[in-house]
């Protein structure tokens, strides 16, 4: 069944979801080899929007050697120069721009997030993301390198070249946005990929693989294979697999670390956060709680750097509480189609009885719910209200663990040590923030956070510039900037004597 009951789908949109949603192997759609499909559903009316190919240990099989064949040497992709391929990243760049609408209709309806969201950032940023990654083609330069050994001479100099082939898995949260991640960077650098979308939301990196091969990326460079974690694990344990490129859930990135040991696959691992925002009284409040907002609230709180943990000095607290709770209650949660909308559901039930679950243990643990609901917001569909908890310890479980929703914790604090040691005590280090209008303040505790972006007098900022990823078991390396492309290139030392 297709679910296109809505009235300002495109065409294109339409067509998509009533053609069959193969595998990309090889340059061709071919179904799963034993036939089976999943359902993707639509977070807001709970409909199922598509089946898709529920790719098995042989059809990974399949697009690896498909991969491995397209990256071997003798490959027209291995012997394209770095100025095509970055002509190739460009014109993908434009192709995701000339269908930055369809996109993000497809986007909101398999994540939830709302369509103006979803175009505006998760496809805005992965045409830009293209276009960046294009100039790495071209700019991943080597050292030359000075040797000393008496009475010899010698030339030394560094290459950068691929890793070969890279599975990348990604979650449900961006999901567009973080298959660019991997395959911009990776393609750049001249990998050959396979890409396991979330079983949640695998539409966007489907008609991303037509878009591939509409502007000329040569067949097995790029394979889609759709499925649950089982596909994501066949693909981890595969020989033929060099490297694994995963963002996702900590518990399964520990689990990818183990399952890749076999050939001993080069590993980046994105994973989870529970990142500490810290408010001083010297803040500019009206920022810092509008910051708080949109740290806690962004994209339904499924964000691996949402600002969970908000802490304020005391003297300031109240006022700062009253600030993000009038905001939470003042935010629409509805059809990420409406335009009225201002948060969308959240991904699946899973995941919307997981945040109702937290919130319901809060308050069974004697927090206070300053913000938000317990209940669902709505009958239909996995929307919940954005939450705000005050009479939290640092012991209960909305303090310690991921949630992945739009709940906050607020928990006053009295001096800058006091502070640094709470923030830090977490196994996560992927985000933090600090608001103060003393600089000095600001830099300071910014580098006493052992996390991997600190965001002063501001969160979310983001650009494709900027390297990101994990302290502690936040993860494996970095994603973008320029020692994004270390993680998908090895480095050559070349030696010749000269006589
Ligand atoms: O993630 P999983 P889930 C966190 C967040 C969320 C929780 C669970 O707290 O509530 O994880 O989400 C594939 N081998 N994050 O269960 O399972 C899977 O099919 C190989 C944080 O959806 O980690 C999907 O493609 N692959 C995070 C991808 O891994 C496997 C974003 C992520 O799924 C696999 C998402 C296996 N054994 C969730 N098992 C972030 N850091 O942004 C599953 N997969």
């Amino acid at each position: 069944t297709v679910a296109t009951g809505r009235s300002t789908l495109l065409p294109a949109v339409r067509s998509f979801l009533s053609s069959p949603r193969r595998l990309l192997i090889d340059g061709a759609r071919v179904d799963a080899a034993d036939g089976r499909t999943f359902a993707t559903v639509d977070p807001s009316t709970e409909e199922v929007l598509a089946q898709v190919a529920h790719a098995s240990a042989a059809d990974v099989d399949r697009a690896v050697t498909a991969a491995r064949k397209a990256f071997d040497a003798s490959s027209p992709w291995s012997r394209m120069t770095p100025r095509d391929r970055s002509h190739l990243l460009w014109r993908v760049g434009d192709l995701i721009e000339a269908h930055a609408d369809e996109l993000a209709q497809l986007e909101a309806l398999d994540n939830g997030k709302r369509v103006e969201a979803a175009r505006d950032g998760d496809v805005a940023t992965a045409a830009e993301l293209f276009r960046y990654s294009a100039g790495w083609a071209t700019g991943m330069e080597g050292a030359t390198i000075p040797m000393s050994v008496p009475g010899r001479s010698f030339h030394a100099y560094t290459r950068r070249e691929p890793i070969g082939v890279v599975a990348a898995i990604v979650p449900w949260n961006f999901p567009l946005l973080m298959a660019c991640f991997k395959i911009a960077p990776a393609i750049a650098a001249g990998n050959a990929v396979v890409l396991k979308p979330a079983e949640q939301t695998p539409l966007t990196a489907l008609r991303l693989g037509d878009l591939l091969l509409e502007a000329g990326v040569p067949a097995g460079v790029v394979n889609v294979v759709t499925g649950y974690g089982d596909t994501g694990a066949a693909l981890v344990e595969h020989p033929g697999v060099d490297k694994v490129a995963f963002t996702g859930s900590t518990e399964v990135g520990r689990k990818i670390a183990a399952a890749a040991s076999g050939n001993l696959k080069k590993v980046s691992l994105e994973l989870g956060g529970k990142a500490p925002n810290i408010v001083f009284a010297d803040a500019d409040l009206d920022t810092a709680v509008a910051g708080a907002v949109l740290a806690g609230y962004f994209n339904e709180g499924q964000c691996c750097v949402n600002g969970s943990r908000l802490y304020v000095q005391r003297a300031v607290f109240d006022e700062v509480v009253a600030g993000v709770a009038a905001a939470a209650n003042a935010i629409t949660v509805g059809d990420g189609f409406d335009p009225d909308s201002d948060m969308g559901p959240l991904v699946s039930r899973e995941q919307h009885e997981k945040v109702l679950s937290y919130l319901r243990g809060a308050v069974d643990e004697g927090a206070v719910i300053s913000a938000g609901s317990t209940e669902a917001a709505r009958d239909r569909g996995y929307f919940v209200t954005p939450a705000l908890i005050t009479s939290v310890t640092e012991d209960m479980a909305v303090q310690t663990d991921e949630i992945f929703g739009p709940v906050v914790t607020a928990v006053p604090f009295d001096t800058e040590d006091e502070v640094v040691a709470a923030a830090n005590d977490t196994v996560y280090g992927l985000a933090a923030g600090v608001w103060s209008r003393d600089l000095s303040t600001a830099h300071r505790v910014g580098s006493r956070l052992r996390a991997g972006t600190v965001w002063l007098n501001t969160w979310h900022a983001d650009d494709v510039t900027l390297p990101r990823g994990g302290f502690k078991q936040s993860g494996w390396g970095r994603e973008l900037g320029a020692s994004g492309l270390d993680d998908y290139t090895e480095l050559k030392t070349v030696v010749a004597e000269l006589r």
